[in-house]
């Protein structure tokens, strides 16, 4: 059945017109991480059958244990994107600094840099619970040579020329977006290849999921707690159904398909929220924006945020645009209220 469908490939050379300035790089970068997400797929599969589950020992930045799989995860992306000439430089969860990509010519003109999360939920990976990868692309601000810090990675969300995420679960989907819509290809892992399973994704308007870990309730800020209890009412469309995976990837992509609303507020263990601007809450803000949806940090849409440093975190609403409305009224008005 699959062999009717395009392939990765075949959608790429057929959408080059949408691939910002055609000049080929970015379709280059799209396969590169196509290439890495085949990589990661095939040992995430087989996590449960060799050796390489359990911490590795080390921390990452996030002072999170580093599961094998997050190291293999990272190193698989690093080298499909190094390899290549196209990237200048490389932001990843599981690296403190960025990573400067020295290109084979003398003055480095790759046009691109990429911010990514390389195994996020990798929590979940002993328990057998779907993973993803999630990436951010712009193009450099600085001509050439050694990307900065601040001109060329600390860039507001709206400048984002692609973005996407794999998701890693019964079947593994490499979903992403050039600004022209969102598509989902399916890997058929049989042959290897990505089929184009799921065109021109879009968030429906009203959903009846929401997903939270409502272990942190009693934390959240009144706007967020009244809107659950909003959720929860017997009343018109609701109660609404609660799903939570604790994977971002799984929990976004089911709203993506079937409408609905993720909620990852400030918290007391979590007072900036838990969540990465950069690699995380940018990708998906793109992602849910390019699908007909919504996503703000309960006052501004996440896009408009100005990144600070690296790894700074924000809390993040996003899914269908009705329930996302319907939350920030809540939201403000409480505010407005206090
Ligand atoms: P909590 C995984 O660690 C992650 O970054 C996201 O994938 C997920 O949605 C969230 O954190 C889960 O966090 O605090 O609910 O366990």
């Amino acid at each position: 059945m699959s062999e009717n469908r395009l392939t990765l490939g075949e959608y790429i050379i057929e959408n080059q017109s949408h691939f910002e300035y055609s000049s080929g790089e970015l379709s280059k970068l799209i396969n590169s991480i196509r290439l890495a997400a085949k990589t990661v797929s095939h040992k995430v599969n087989k996590a449960g059958l060799v050796d390489i589950i359990g911490a590795v020992g080390d921390t990452n930045i996030q002072g999170e244990d580093q599961q094998r799989l997050d190291v293999f995860a990272n190193d698989a992306f690093k080298k499909a994107l190094i390899n290549r000439e196209i990237v200048c430089g490389i932001v990843s969860e599981e690296e403190v600094e960025f990573i400067a990509v020295e290109g084979k010519k003398k003055t480095n003109t790759n046009k691109y840099v990429v911010l990514m999360d390389p195994l996020d939920g990798s929590s979940n990976i002993d328990v057998n619970v779907s993973v993803g990868t999630i990436f951010s692309v712009f193009r450099r601000i600085t001509p050439v040579g050694t990307p900065v810090q601040k001109e060329d990675f600390l860039q507001k969300g709206d400048m984002q020329v692609a973005a996407g995420y794999i998701i890693y679960g019964t079947s593994t989907m490499l979903v992403y977006s050039v600004g022209q819509g969102v598509n989902g290809f399916t890997l058929n892992p049989a042959i290897g290849t990505f089929y184009l399973s799921h065109p021109d994704i879009k968030i429906p308007y009203k959903g009846s999921i929401y997903s939270v870990n409502e272990g942190y309730y009693s934390h959240f800020p009144d706007g967020v707690k009244k809107y659950i209890k909003y959720c929860q009412e017997e009343k018109d469309d609701r109660p609404y159904t609660s799903r939570y995976i604790g994977s971002l990837v799984s929990d976004f992509h089911r709203n993506m398909i079937n409408g609905g609303i993720y909620l990852y507020p400030t918290s007391s263990k979590y007072p900036e929220g838990k969540l990465r601007l950069l690699y995380e809450c940018n990708p998906i803000a793109f992602l849910a924006e390019q699908a007909g949806g919504k996503a703000t940090d309960g006052f501004k849409r996440i896009l408009d945020l100005e990144p600070k440093e690296l790894h700074q975190r924000a809390p993040i609403f996003c899914g269908s645009k009705n329930m996302i409305d319907k939350l920030v009224d809540f939201i403000t008005s409480n505010t407005i209220a206090n």
